[in-house]
C-alpha cells in the first residue's frame, strides 16, 4: 500500500525576520507570519485515508476477485452415456478417455487469458476423478491407465506448470452412495474433501454444488432421497475442516449456505447491473439477493458468474454446432466481469479426454476480444480533476484513478457522496466504453453514476448505471469527445475510486437467430440495431454477397438456412448461424387440444409458451399427430424460456404409435438440470416410423403438476 506513505510532508520553516524598523511594518511582518505557520500547520496535518464503511473483503476474497476469469471443467462418467447428470450406476467400464491431455486444457486456459482452473473432481454420479481410498467408484476401477491414473493429479501438475491456480468441485449431492442422506454419508463427504485438500497442493476454489437429493441409484436402491438443506450437511463444521486444511482458499455454495462466494441465481452467463458483493450472513436468499446482492447486508460475499462455451455443461455431440460465439461471449464478459464479479467458464471434455477443436477456437478468440477491447486505455496518465479532492490532498487526488497504480485512489471527504471525475482527452478522440473500479478494500459505497462526454462545445450524458464495486465496465454507443466526466451521483459514504478506463472498443455483430413457424416462413433476427442479414439456402457460407433478407420468406420441409447480420458502416460480419429444418410441420396437430393459444408449442418461436391448466393432476400428456407416418429418430423439447418460468419437465416418457391406440416406449428419464438450464432438451432413439409422438410429463422442477413447453420438434434422420 503507497496510500498512507506521508513521507511527502516534508516542509520547511521560514527564518523570522530578524531586524525590524517601523513599529506598523513589524506589526504586519508578525501577522503574516502567524498566518504562514498556520497555513504550514494545516497543511501538515496528515489528511486521514478514508475509513471502512460496511462490509470489506477477506485477503483471500481479494487474491479471488483479482482473478476475474478463469475455468470451470465438467468430465465424468456421464460423458459417455450423453447425461447431463449420472444416474449413479453407470458402468466404470466406459470410462477410458485415451487421449487424456490435462496439459492440453490448461494450455488451453493460459492462453485464453484465464487464471486458474476448476475440475469437478466428483459430480452428482458420486464417481471419482481421483483414486479415491473411500469408494470403487473412481478412476481407479476404469479401464483408463489400467486403474492408475489420477486426473486431479495431472490437473493440479497442469496447472502448475501452467501457472494456473486449481481448484475441485465436490458434489455433496452423490447418486451413487448407498449411505446418502444418512450421518454416514457427512464423514465419507469429509473424508473425500480431506483427500482432495491435502493431496494435490494449494487449491484457490472449492465448489459444493448445490443440487441436493432427488432421485437416484444409491448403491441400488434407485429411490428418491431428500435430505434436510439446512442441517444435512453441516456446512458450519465442513467450511472449518477446509479452512483447516486450505487457509487460502474461497468456498463457493449456492448462497442457502453462506460461503465466500454466491451464485449469480442463473447460469446463463449475466448478473445484475445493480450488483452489492453484499450478503447478510444469516437468513433466506431470495432470487434477487443471489443476483443484485443486498445494498444494506452485514457481509462481504462477491458474485461468481457461472455459464458453459455451450448450451450443456458436459459434453453433448448434439452441441458441436452449439459453441458460443465471439459476440456472445463478449456479452457474457461485459455482464459479468463488468458487472462486478469474476467469470468462471466452462468447458466439456469430450469422451476421448479432451477439449473439442471449435470450443478451443472460441475460447482464444474471445481471450483475443478481450485484449483488443482492453488494449489502450485513453484515460492512462490523462490529465484528470476533480470537484472534490479528500483535504485537498493531492494523495486523494483525481489523477490517482488515472495512474495506473491498483493501490491509489480519488477520494472525497468524508459526507460528500456526489462528485464528478473528469478526464481530459485532449482531442476529439472516438469511445465506446469507461470502466471504473472502487476500492473495495473500503468496502463498496456507489449507488448511482452518470457518464457525460464532451462534444462539440457542450456536455451530454452517455450513460448512467448504478453499482461499480470492484469493476464496471459499461458499453455505450460511440461518441467522439475531447474530455469524460463520471458524476458520482450517490454513495453510501464518500467515494474512492481506484480506476477510470477509457475505450474505444470493436463491437462485434451477434449471429442472427433463425426461426421457422408452422406454415414454413423463416424468420431472421438479432438482437443489434442496424445490421443487413444474408442467408444461403444450399449449404453454403453466407457473405456480404449472398441473398439479402427483406422479411420472412417460405422455405418449408427440409431445408438448412445459414446466415450472417453485416454493418456495412464498419464492413463488419458476424459469426455464422447455421439452422436445420425437418420435416415440414404444416400438417402437424395437438390432439385433443382446443385452447388456439397451444399453437405456440409449434410456432418456431422459443419466446412464446403454452401450459396446460394449472388443474390438471400428473402425469400430463402431449399427443402430437404429424399427419403422415415419417422416420422418427429423436425429439427435442424446448422448456419455457421466460425468467420466471414454469412448468419445466423433469422426468418424462416418450411414446410413439401410427394409430394413436398402439404405443412403443422410445425414450424416458429425465430432463436434469433444466431449472438452472432450461436449453433445448435431445433426446435420440431407434430410427421408428410413427405418426403420433406422445410426450408425457411425470414431474416438473416446481414439484407441483403445471407443465409447459415452448416448443416441441422430432428428429428424422
Ligand atoms: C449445476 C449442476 O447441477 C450442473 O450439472 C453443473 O455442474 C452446474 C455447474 O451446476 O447446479
Amino acid at each position: 500500500m503507497r496510500q498512507h506513505d506521508d513521507s511527502r510532508h516534508t516542509h520547511a520553516i521560514s527564518r523570522p525576520e530578524t531586524i525590524l524598523r517601523m513599529k506598523n511594518r513589524f506589526t504586519c511582518l508578525a501577522l503574516g507570519c502567524l498566518l504562514h505557520l498556520l497555513a504550514a500547520t494545516v497543511a501538515h496535518a496528515r489528511v486521514a485515508a478514508p475509513a471502512a464503511h460496511g462490509p470489506t473483503p477477506t485477503e483471500n476474497q481479494m487474491r479471488w476477485q483479482e482473478m476475474e476469469y478463469y475455468a470451470f471443467i465438467h468430465f465424468s462418467l456421464n460423458t459417455y452415456t450423453d447425461q447431463s447428470w449420472g444416474f449413479g450406476n453407470e458402468d466404470i467400464t466406459l470410462f477410458n478417455p485415451e487421449k487424456l491431455d490435462c496439459r492440453q486444457w490448461a494450455r488451453i486456459c493460459k492462453e485464453s487469458g484465464m487464471k486458474g482452473i476448476i475440475l469437478t473432481a466428483k459430480h452428482h454420479s458420486g464417481f471419482c476423478l481421483w483414486p479415491s481410498r473411500y469408494t470403487d467408484y473412481s478412476v481407479k476401477h476404469a479401464p483408463w491407465r489400467g486403474g492408475r491414473g489420477d486426473i486431479v493429479r495431472e490437473l493440479s501438475d497442469a496447472c502448475r506448470e501452467y501457472g494456473l491456480k486449481f481448484g475441485v468441485y465436490l458434489s455433496p449431492w452423490d447418486r451413487n452412495r448407498a449411505d446418502y442422506g444418512r450421518p454416514e454419508y457427512i464423514a465419507y463427504f469429509r473424508d473425500q474433501l480431506t483427500e482432495l485438500l491435502t493431496d494435490y497442493g494449494p487449491i484457490f476454489e472449492i465448489w459444493f454444488d448445490g443440487a441436493h437429493g432427488g432421485t437416484g441409484y444409491y448403491g441400488g436402491a434407485h429411490e428418491t432421497r431428500t435430505i434436510d438443506r439446512a442441517t444435512y450437511y453441516d456446512w458450519k463444521n465442513t467450511y472449518a475442516l477446509v479452512r483447516r486444511l486450505q487457509p487460502d482458499i474461497v468456498i463457493w455454495n449456492d448462497g442457502g449456505d453462506r460461503a465466500d462466494l454466491r451464485w449469480v441465481g442463473t447460469e446463463e452467463g449475466y448478473v445484475g447491473e445493480t450488483n452489492w458483493s453484499l450478503l447478510n450472513a444469516t437468513g433466506e436468499v431470495p432470487w434477487a439477493m443471489l443476483h443484485f446482492g443486498l445494498e444494506t447486508a452485514d457481509s462481504w460475499v462477491p458474485a461468481e458468474v457461472n455459464t458453459s462455451i455451450r448450451p450443456e455443461w458436459f459434453y453433448h455431440p448434439a452441441e458441436d454446432e452449439r459453441v458460443k460465439t465471439v459476440p456472445q461471449l463478449m456479452d457474457t464478459y461485459y455482464r459479468s466481469i463488468g458487472h462486478n464479479a469474476t467469470l468462471l467458464l466452462n468447458f466439456p471434455i469430450m469422451p476421448n479426454g479432451l477439449i473439442h477443436p471449435k470450443d478451443e477456437a472460441a475460447a482464444l478468440a474471445f481471450g483475443k476480444a478481450v485484449r483488443e477491447s482492453f488494449a489502450v486505455d485513453l484515460a492512462k496518465g490523462a490529465p484528470a480533476q476533480a470537484s472534490h479532492v479528500r483535504g485537498g490532498d493531492p494523495t486523494f487526488g483525481a489523477d490517482r484513478a488515472v495512474d495506473g497504480d491498483k493501490e491509489t485512489y480519488w477520494a472525497t471527504d468524508d459526507g460528500v457522496t456526489a462528485a464528478s471525475l473528469t478526464v481530459d482527452l485532449g482531442r476529439p478522440t472516438l469511445l465506446n466504453r469507461l470502466l471504473a473500479q472502487e476500492y473495495i478494500r473500503l468496502g463498496q459505497r456507489v449507488r448511482a453514476f452518470t457518464i457525460e462526454a464532451y462534444t462539440d462545445g457542450s456536455w451530454r450524458e452517455v450513460a448512467r448505471g448504478t453499482t461499480i464495486g470492484y469493476k464496471r465496465i459499461v458499453r455505450f454507443p460511440a461518441v467522439k469527445a475531447t474530455k469524460v466526466r463520471l458524476n458520482i451521483t450517490d454513495a453510501k459514504s464518500c467515494p474512492v475510486i481506484s480506476n477510470l478506463g477509457i475505450y474505444s472498443a470493436p463491437v462485434f455483430l451477434s449471429a442472427p437467430s433463425i426461426t421457422r413457424d408452422q406454415s414454413g416462413a423463416v424468420r431472421i433476427a438479432a438482437p443489434d440495431i442496424g445490421p443487413l442479414f444474408f442467408f444461403t439456402l444450399d449449404g453454403s457460407e453466407p457473405t456480404p454477397n449472398s441473398q439479402k433478407y427483406t422479411g420472412p420468406f417460405s422455405a418449408d420441409g427440409t431445408v438448412e438456412v445459414r446466415a450472417i447480420a453485416h454493418d456495412p458502416a464498419t464492413g463488419r460480419s458476424s459469426p455464422v448461424t447455421r439452422e436445420s429444418f425437418g420435416h415440414s410441420k404444416r400438417a402437424w396437430t395437438l390432439v385433443g387440444i382446443t385452447d388456439a393459444k397451444a399453437a405456440a408449442v409449434l410456432d418456431g418461436d422459443p419466446s412464446t409458451v403454452w401450459h396446460h391448466g394449472d388443474a390438471q393432476p400428473l402425469p400430463v400428456d402431449l399427443v402430437i399427430d404429424l399427419g403422415a407416418a415419417q422416420p422418427l429418430t429423436g425429439f427435442r423439447y424446448l422448456p419455457d424460456q421466460n425468467r420466471w418460468s414454469s412448468g419445466l419437465i423433469t422426468k418424462y416418457e416418450l411414446d410413439v404409435s401410427t394409430d394413436a391406440k398402439a404405443w412403443t416406449r422410445v425414450s424416458e428419464g429425465e430432463f436434469s438440470n433444466i431449472k438452472n438450464n432450461p436449453v433445448w432438451q435431445d433426446r435420440r432413439f431407434d430410427r421408428t416410423a410413427a405418426r403420433f409422438v406422445r410426450l408425457r410429463a411425470l414431474a416438473n422442477a416446481d414439484g407441483n403438476s403445471r407443465i409447459g413447453y415452448a416448443e416441441i420438434d422430432v428428429i428424422t434422420e
